[in-house]
């Protein structure tokens, strides 16, 4: 069904499941392990524990097209690929004047951004939070706790997600634990 019609659906917080069921990717380590600063211990994860899932994205069914709001809920699952926790791929937008809004739904986690100038900035996430990306910044969620972190996400139809400039540079900090804290720190392999 396209959303040339009115219709709802069930967000389930906890899970982050949209119901009826709607599009699901899957983001799993051997196929993202490429964004995690530590690439020593994402082929330790491998070769030990085997593949892990690290975040899902239910995709509610609208148009990515002008004038619509596609929306969607995210869920990362807790654990740390080094000291880095797990986080999204993260992107600009294809136009980059295009804004987005999150909202936290359970557990907690950061948004990391990033403006084309590399400043880099941290908007700490919980149940409620509803957080702002301003045209021009790119964006990644992290999980920060112990329990899935699961947001909301609403952006403009015509936005487009460019991976590319994130895969070729990364981002310029990376959020790591450290004493069971989330420290944000230069990313070594970080290129302008
Ligand atoms: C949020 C939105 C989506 C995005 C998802 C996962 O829900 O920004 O558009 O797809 O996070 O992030 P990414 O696409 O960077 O992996
Ligand atoms: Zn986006």
């Amino acid at each position: 069904m396209a959303a040339t019609e009115p219709f709802a659906c069930e967000v389930e917080f906890q899970t982050g499941a949209l119901c009826p069921n709607q599009q699901v990717l899957r983001r799993a380590l051997r196929d993202i392990g490429a964004i995690f600063a530590d690439q020593e211990a994402v082929q330790q994860i491998l070769s030990t524990e085997g593949d892990r899932l690290v975040y899902e994205v239910y995709v509610a069914d609208v148009p990515e097209e002008d004038g619509h709001l596609p929306y969607c809920t995210t869920v990362i699952y807790p654990g740390r690929v080094g000291d880095e926790y797990h986080m999204t791929k993260g992107h600009y937008h294809m136009r980059r004047e295009r804004a987005e809004v999150y909202l936290g739904l359970s557990g907690e986690g950061c948004l990391l951004l990033q403006s084309e100038a590399g400043e880099v900035r941290v908007v700490e996430m919980k149940p409620g939070t509803a957080a702002y990306v301003p045209p021009g910044w790119a964006h990644r969620t992290a999980n920060t706790g112990d329990v899935p972190f699961v947001f909301f996400a609403v952006y403009p139809g015509d936005a487009g997600h460019d991976y590319g400039t994130i895969e070729t540079t990364g981002f310029a900090k990376i959020l790591v634990a450290q004493n069971g804290q989330p420290v944000l720190k230069d990313n070594p392999r970080w290129r302008r």
